[in-house]
Parts: C-alpha cells; sequence; structure tokens
C-alpha cells in the first residue's frame, strides 16, 4: 500500500493503475515503457498544466464541439488512467469512444471495451474497417467510429497514425507530454499535458463550453496557433531546467 503521506502519491498511484492494468490484459506492457517517457517529460514541465496546455484543451474542446463526427480513440493506459473522466467527456461531446491500440488483439480489445462499459461508457469496438496506409494494429478502426470522423482524439498517439489521418482529411488533436515527438508536430491541436490532468481539465472545459454559440467555438479554433503553443512548452522545459540548475548553483 501507498501512503498518502508519500511526496509522490499521486505520481505513484498513477503507476499503480498501469501495473493493475497489465494484470488485467487492458495497457500492453510496452504501454509501461511509454508511461516512463512522458513522466520525465512531465517531470521537466514542473508536473503541473501550464497555460498553453490550457489553451490547447479549450480549443480541443471548441474543435470537438463544432465537429460532425468527434471520436475519442482510447489504447491500454488511457483506459486505466482516466475511465470516468474519457465517460463523462465523451457525454458532453456526444463523441463515442473507440478502442484502438497499437499492439492489436481482439481480445485486448474486447477487455479495454468491457472496462470501459463498466463506467458507463458507449465503446465504439467492432474492429471492421482498416485505414489504408498503416501496417500496425493501429490500423484496425471501427466503420461508424474512426473511419467517418472528421476530428479524432488522440492520447498517447504514434506519429505514423496521426499522419495517415491528417491524409485522411481529418483533425488530430493529440495528448502528449513530448512536444518534440513527431505526433506532437503532426496534431492540429497538440496537448503537452499529463493525460491524468488533461482529460479532466476538458471535462471542466466543455461543461463550460458546450453553452457557447457555433461563432464563440470559431472564434476559440480560429485563434489557435499549434506551432506557437510547441514552441511555448519547449521553452517551458528549457526555463525550468535553467532554474533548477541556477538552484542548485546557489545552494
Ligand atoms: O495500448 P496500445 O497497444 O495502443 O499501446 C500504447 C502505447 C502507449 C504503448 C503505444 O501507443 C506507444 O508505444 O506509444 P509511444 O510511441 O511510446 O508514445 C507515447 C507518447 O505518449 C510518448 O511521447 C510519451 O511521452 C507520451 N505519454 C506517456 N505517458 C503519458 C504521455 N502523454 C501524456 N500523459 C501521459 N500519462
Amino acid at each position: 500500500m501507498i501512503p498518502k503521506s508519500h511526496p509522490r502519491y499521486e505520481s505513484l498511484i498513477t503507476r499503480e493503475k498501469l501495473v493493475e492494468g497489465v494484470k488485467r490484459g487492458i495497457t500492453a506492457l510496452q504501454g509501461l515503457i511509454a508511461h516512463g517517457r512522458g513522466e520525465m517529460f512531465d517531470y521537466v514541465l514542473g508536473e503541473k498544466t501550464h497555460e498553453f496546455a490550457w489553451i490547447a484543451e479549450r480549443t480541443a474542446v471548441a474543435m470537438m464541439l463544432l465537429a460532425d463526427h468527434p471520436v475519442i480513440s482510447v489504447n491500454g493506459n488511457t483506459a486505466v488512467l482516466v475511465p470516468e473522466d474519457l465517460v463523462k467527456l465523451s457525454e458532453i461531446l456526444n463523441a463515442p469512444l473507440e478502442v484502438n491500440v497499437f499492439h492489436f488483439s481482439r481480445e485486448r480489445v474486447r477487455r479495454i471495451a468491457e472496462y470501459l462499459e463498466g463506467f458507463g461508457a458507449k465503446v465504439l469496438a467492432n474492429c471492421d474497417a482498416e485505414l489504408e496506409g498503416l501496417e500496425h494494429g493501429r490500423r484496425i478502426v471501427d466503420s461508424r467510429g474512426i473511419l467517418i470522423a472528421d476530428v479524432v482524439l488522440v492520447p498517447l498517439e504514434d506519429g505514423d497514425r496521426c499522419e495517415v489521418l491528417k491524409r485522411y482529411g481529418k483533425k488530430v488533436i493529440a495528448i502528449d507530454l513530448n512536444p518534440l515527438s513527431r505526433t506532437a508536430r503532426m496534431a492540429d491541436v497538440t496537448i503537452v499535458d499529463n493525460i491524468v490532468r488533461a482529460v479532466p481539465n476538458m471535462v471542466k472545459i466543455a461543461e463550460e463550453l458546450k453553452d457557447y454559440n457555433r461563432n464563440e467555438l470559431i472564434e476559440i479554433v480560429n485563434n489557435y496557433d499549434n506551432r506557437e503553443i510547441l514552441r511555448r512548452a519547449i521553452e517551458a522545459i528549457r526555463d525550468y531546467l535553467t532554474k533548477k540548475a541556477d538552484k542548485i548553483l546557489l545552494s
């Protein structure tokens, strides 16, 4: 048991969720490695939601509210880290959850779908269509979901599917703590924030923006510049490290 008084309680609980996810056959073993990379970036971002991330989260919600067929893609990490908030977000945005995994097996997809349904989610997991131009498991999609979606939210993505989704003419919103990744650079909106903060933030934002009219939402989207957001994220890492280095010199 992890005591609440532990200085890294939140971080350790997050790890426990992923380990439990692996034991239940939901999270891929590789998901633990991917999370470790994410933790590293989170650490040098000060483990908080920066203003640039909040702006991206707000734009993402506006974009999904404006969409005809928004879809939230869910993999084995996302499913165990934020199941309740994914269900809330899906309901407010009227965007179905679709199971889409890199390390594909029908058994894993079924387990992830059942897990999310346990939280009251409506889940697309037919795996009855394929995206052309991809050879790995993420090509397998649902014909009612990602295949026909105009906006797709892709947490913890790999760059090549992001690229293929763009080639299909879809708008892509990524959640990725690494602002240097190919996904981060390919996406239309990149949320450089930990998924455990980003999705709950998006639920709060969606509660507010759902009452906005189309013109107000369009204005939010039009004012957004993803390259500027990525620049700010990279500079935030630089500034964090500079501050830490200065502190060490002074101590
Ligand atoms: O469940 P599957 O089979 O789809 O597999 C999922 C993983 C995550 C294993 C797969 O998509 C993968 O290998 O992803 P990558 O290419 O390692 O990319 C994951 C990205 O997500 C990296 O850039 C990490 O920095 C980032 N990341 C990891 N944990 C988090 C995160 N971003 C936000 N929040 C996190 N908690």
